[in-house]
């Protein structure tokens, strides 16, 4: 099946070209592959609303390089969001775009252009590098480039609430037509539908930036703060969005959506008499939810969250504080158990129970083979569960990254930001032991501690995700 885009001559002088591994968007095969990217289309509504239109690919919509390289020609400005997981399409479809259109500019930001910049200077056919956010930069970059140096700080909105609406149709758009359609339901701008709810799925950011300081991520280091979107808004949006395509359900893509309990308790609120009370999927921390028991339970049952994404990271107290996670295992033990009986009563009930997504980092420097034997006890003890378990990934802009990066032990390489699900990512970690544990070698002293509480089965080497 092929998945072209239906660009017959170009409208523009200027493409945005959307990244992403090649062929992600022909055979999508899990959820992370298929989303749409809010940044691009947060840019492109701006540009496209102050009269400047782009064109879009997609590297993710081609199989191959060549296949690509007739939708790169013949333009003047290309326009990339680097992430560093995206940092190695974004180099190649550079070096390609300039050999393809020598006289042009290319224009990059993102979180890669955020956290290393030093990486994306040494690429010379970035000729404009944005570090931070971009729409308040965007439109007087692209009219003209020459006011700015190469690299230079972007800047952001106060809050949420100043960005436009998303037009969505300036998203990539599938032109594999009604195949594509009938094959994946896809209802282009809506999402695809992958297991955490019903299709046309809308996919919608309510806040930026996470406050919590995880060693392995902690954006706060490099996002600037800013206001959340009113309740109204988001709700709005989203009647928006059903009426003029129609929602299944929703994917709140907000790094951690269960913080301040004064908002969530407006939606609460709104939500389930304001909307179709679509069932959604939202991140919090196992800690909060022992901390406002109440407000989670709520939520739960009265505005239909149903797949819960809980960054459990490990069932090990001596790797939660090493990764200066904040929540220890008792919280993560009083989250699950919640979750258990708050699914059991729904179930009972007739209604659909609440699942978690449950992420897992496994391979984590200075983990034990015991301490990853308490992370698999903990997936266990869930008893509705979709496991989202990586190798730990030393990204650079986390405290954890940096340090391994400096200390010469990360694996990633700008060429091989992360690949395969099973990539080897930090040196002297002794992987083998991890792919023997996932397809089942160690259950039997796995299962010895589990004692009573055990609900997950069996094998879990084919939920490791790319990292
Ligand atoms: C939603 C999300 C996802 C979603 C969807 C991704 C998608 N298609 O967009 C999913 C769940 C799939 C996902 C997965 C992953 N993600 Co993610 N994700 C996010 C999240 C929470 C929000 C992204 C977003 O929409 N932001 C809002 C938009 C508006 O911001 P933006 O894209 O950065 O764009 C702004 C600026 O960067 C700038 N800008 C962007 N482009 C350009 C271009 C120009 C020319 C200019 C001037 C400016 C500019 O302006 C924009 C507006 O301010 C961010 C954290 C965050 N708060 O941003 C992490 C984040 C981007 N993810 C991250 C990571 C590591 C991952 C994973 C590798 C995690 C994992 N271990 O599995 C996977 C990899 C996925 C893959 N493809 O393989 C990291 C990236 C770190 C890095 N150094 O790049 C982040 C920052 C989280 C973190 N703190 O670690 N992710
Ligand atoms: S891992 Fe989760 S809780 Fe920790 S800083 Fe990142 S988004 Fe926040």
């Amino acid at each position: 099946m092929t998945f072209l885009f239906s660009r017959k001559s170009p409208k523009s002088r200027i493409l945005w070209l959307d990244l992403g591994d090649l062929g992600d968007l022909v055979h999508p095969r899990g959820p992370h592959e298929q989303w749409q990217d809010h940044g691009l289309g947060l840019l492109r509504t701006i540009l496209h609303q102050n009269g400047i239109e782009t064109d879009i690919a997609s590297t993710r919509a081609v199989t191959s390089w060549e296949e690509l390289k007739p939708q790169l020609a013949g333009y003047d400005m290309l326009l990339m969001n680097v992430r560093s997981y995206t940092f190695p399409p974004a180099l190649k479809a550079a070096k390609l775009f300039k050999q393809l259109n020598p006289n042009s500019l290319i224009l990059a930001g993102g979180m890669h252009a955020t956290v290393a910049p030093d990486e994306m200077e040494a690429v010379p056919e970035f000729d404009k590098i944005c570090m931070g956010a971009g729409e308040k930069v965007i439109v007087d970059l692209v009219r003209d480039p020459s006011a700015f140096p190469r690299l230079f700080q972007g800047e952001s909105a106060r809050s949420m609430a100043e960005w436009p609406m998303i037009d969505r149709e300036l998203w990539p758009r599938p032109a594999g037509g009604w195949r594509m359609k009938r094959r994946w339901k896809w209802h282009w701008p809506m999402e695809l539908e992958c297991g955490w709810g019903p299709g046309p799925v809308a996919t919608i950011l309510t806040s930026r930036v996470c406050p919590w300081q995880c060693v392995f991520c902690n954006e706060s280091s490099y996002i600037k703060v800013m206001g959340r979107r009113s309740v109204d808004q988001v709700i709005d949006e989203l009647n928006f969005l059903d009426r003029k395509y129609g929602v299944g359900s929703v994917v709140i893509h907000d790094s951690m959506f269960f913080q301040q309990p004064s908002w969530l308790e407006e939606w609460l609120e709104k939500y389930p008499r304001q909307t179709k009370r679509w069932t959604y999927w939202a991140a919090g921390r196992a800690d909060t939810v022992r901390q406002w028991p109440d407000l989670f339970q709520a939520l739960v049952r009265e505005t239909n969250w149903r797949t819960i994404s809980i960054g459990f990271e490990s069932g090990s107290d001596r790797i939660l504080k090493l990764l200066n996670k904040e929540s220890n295992e008792e919280d993560n033990t009083f989250a699950i158990d919640l979750v258990n009986r708050l699914g059991d009563e729904l179930e009972a009930k007739g209604e659909q129970p609440p699942f978690f997504w449950s992420n897992i980092m496994l391979g984590i420097p200075g983990e034990t083979h015991e301490d990853a034997f308490k992370t698999m006890r903990m997936l266990k003890r869930m008893k509705r569960v979709m496991p989202s378990i990586s190798f730990y990934a030393p990204y650079p802009g986390s405290a954890l990254g940096y340090q391994l990066i400096a200390e010469g032990k990360s694996l990633m390489s700008k060429d091989d930001y992360h690949r395969f699900p099973d990539d080897e990512k930090v040196k002297g970690v002794d992987y083998q032991f991890y792919r023997d544990m996932l397809a089942g070698k160690y259950d039997d002293e796995i299962n010895k501690g589990l004692q009573a509480v055990r609900h997950g089965s069996g094998l879990y080497q084919d939920v490791l995700v790319k990292a």
